[in-house]
């Protein structure tokens, strides 16, 4: 029953183990991939029956291969399959789960959803539909946090009505200001504006991309945190009053918006600013009436200054980072605060330890824009090791759907320091082969191996300066590139063929027939 390496008391033990007699029975996993295959393993282990959902195109993906039952709920689009409530309720009912965990994406924050949910008589593994409402619109949470003491950008807590009114607020906290929707997150909607010149048009058009992209185009303002830092706080509510923050993860390492690298602790955050940071997320939390695993999301300055950004009501992408931290299981966690039972630990009994560094393995092509490469993988090694972990959504022959996110899987490396944790990770990703596909693995070793990264001088513009560095460097002619492929073609030929072919090429006497045969069918099935 322990879930980690905090201190387990008998008495808390006793009480933790009896309360689980009204844990749930059954639970349907509302999402597909890596997620989908973390949450049933957290079942698995609570011993819950696990159900999966999958869409045509994913009928062989490895969440339906792992769940104890999958329940197909229709096309490919996610709009008519992980999107659709009434699909996936439908789906509930019929394999009689008594609970449903949404993941992270699809409708993980849909606050119709979890209201259902709760209509349907099936417990949303998360929090309430009102509390998710509360943090979807920006200037909602921000009227709503105001009695609360939350260090915010300096900005409106409303939707702007006119240019002149923007035009007012600028000019009292200074340019440059950030227009921002109020439904937003992601950056859509989004403005930097310089000047009293560019304000009206950067509001007219800011205005109406929000009204596309969420059907509502309030926009608000708020002065620009110059090269800011992405650093948030992980926290835990149950649902009898008590929260509790986990420490932050240090989120910077960004591509349009998308992140790519996360660690935890930030090299930039100390023992005191943690403990504010984690004093104001937890007043968040409470000041929504939030219950289950959250995000607070901060935006930090060079002076460490730190404002409260927006709150993600879910279990993210990168919350490994902080299991490894914390010694803490999440997912039970979640579905343990879902079934009604109390935190088993206090703040005082958190306690991180190490460092924790999590790469997003993507199909995606780093030398061409990152484009997505969906497609077969030929060929899986995958890594393992001291210090690594890895949560996978894919095998060796599934095919990667062009349709969804192309998050294939996370590697997260863990060491006493963030310098073993790097090099473990190093380690990892050396090890790691995706044939058939291409991925984004070696733009993690330009990552680890920069000095600015192993310095820790890390802010939201890093990835892009990285990326333009090395863009601009001279190209070779690809010389190098067909010379590396000749040789590789050269050493998994049949040394015969080669001789008859050109004799300059044949091989030393004892070197290749040497040569494991083992070692030349994986190069073999590497090149295929
Ligand atoms: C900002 C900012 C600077 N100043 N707000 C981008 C996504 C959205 N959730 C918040 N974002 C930003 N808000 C003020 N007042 C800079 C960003 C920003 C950013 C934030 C986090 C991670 C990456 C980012 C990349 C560019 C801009």
């Amino acid at each position: 029953m322990v879930d980690g390496w905090l201190p387990s008391h008998p008495v808390r033990m006793a009480k933790w183990a009896a309360a689980l007699v009204s844990m749930f029975r059954k639970i349907l996993i509302a999402n597909r991939g890596e997620i989908a295959v973390r949450v049933i393993r957290a079942c698995r282990e609570l011993g819950i029956q696990s159900v999966a959902v999958y869409s045509d195109v994913d009928r062989a993906s490895l969440h339906v291969r792992k769940a104890d039952e999958a329940y197909p709920i229709g096309p490919s689009a996610a709009a008519e399959s992980y999107l659709n409530i009434d699909k996936i309720l439908d789906a509930a009912r019929r394999s009689g789960a008594d609970a449903i965990h949404p993941g992270y994406g699809f409708l993980s924050e849909n606050s119709r959803f979890a209201h259902a949910c709760a209509t349907a008589g099936i417990k949303f593994i998360g929090p309430t539909a009102a509390a998710m409402e509360l943090m979807g619109s920006k200037t909602r949470a921000r009227q709503h946090m105001e009695q609360a003491n939350i260090p915010f950008v300096p900005g409106t807590a409303h939707g702007l009505n006119s240019p002149e009114e923007a035009a007012r607020v600028a000019e009292k906290i200074g340019y440059p200001v950030m227009l921002k929707a109020a439904a937003g997150g992601g950056g859509k909607g989004m403005r930097m504006v310089h000047g009293r010149d560019q304000l009206a048009c950067a509001l007219e058009s800011a205005q109406s991309e929000a009204e596309r992209a969420f059907g509502d185009g309030e926009v608000y303002l708020e002065k620009a945190i110059m090269n800011p830092r992405h650093i948030e706080m992980q926290i835990l509510a149950d649902e009898h009053g008590t929260t509790v923050y986990l420490g932050e993860r240090e989120c910077s390492i960004q591509r349009r918006h998308q992140k790519v690298l996360e660690e935890s602790p930030s090299p930039f955050v100390d023992q005191d600013m943690r403990c504010r940071m984690g004093e104001v997320a937890v007043r968040v939390a409470q000041a929504a009436g939030y219950t289950n695993a959250g995000t607070i999301e901060f935006l930090v300055d060079q002076h460490k200054n730190f404002y409260f950004l927006e709150m993600n009501t879910r279990l993210q992408v990168e919350h490994p980072v902080t299991e490894l931290t914390t010694g803490l299981d999440l997912v039970h966690l979640q579905i343990r605060i879902a079934a009604g039972e109390k935190l088993p630990f206090t703040q005082d009994e958190v306690c991180l330890r190490g460092h924790a560094i999590e790469c997003r393995i993507y199909a995606e092509d780093p030398d061409n824009n990152f484009f997505p490469s969906p497609g077969k993988i030929t060929l899986l090694l995958a890594p393992s090791g001291p210090g690594i972990r890895r949560d996978s959504g894919m095998y060796e022959g599934w095919t990667v759907p062009i349709e969804y996110d192309p998050l294939l899987a996370k590697l997260i490396g863990y060491g006493s320091d963030r310098k073993q944790a790097a090099a473990r990770l190093v380690r990892a990703l050396n090890e790691y082969f995706v044939g058939g596909i291409k991925t984004n693995i070696s733009l993690f070793r330009r990552i680890l191996n920069d000095e600015e990264f192993q310095q820790g001088r890390l802010d939201t513009g890093f990835l892009d300066r990285l990326l333009s560095r090395t863009r601009d460097q001279p190209r070779d002619d690809g010389a190098a590139e067909i010379a590396a492929i000749a040789a590789g073609l050269f050493s998994v030929l049949d040394p015969t063929t080669v001789v008859q072919t050109n004799g300059s090429f044949g091989a030393l006497p004892g070197t290749a027939a040497a040569a494991s045969n083992w070692k030349k069918t994986g190069r073999s099935e590497a090149l295929h």
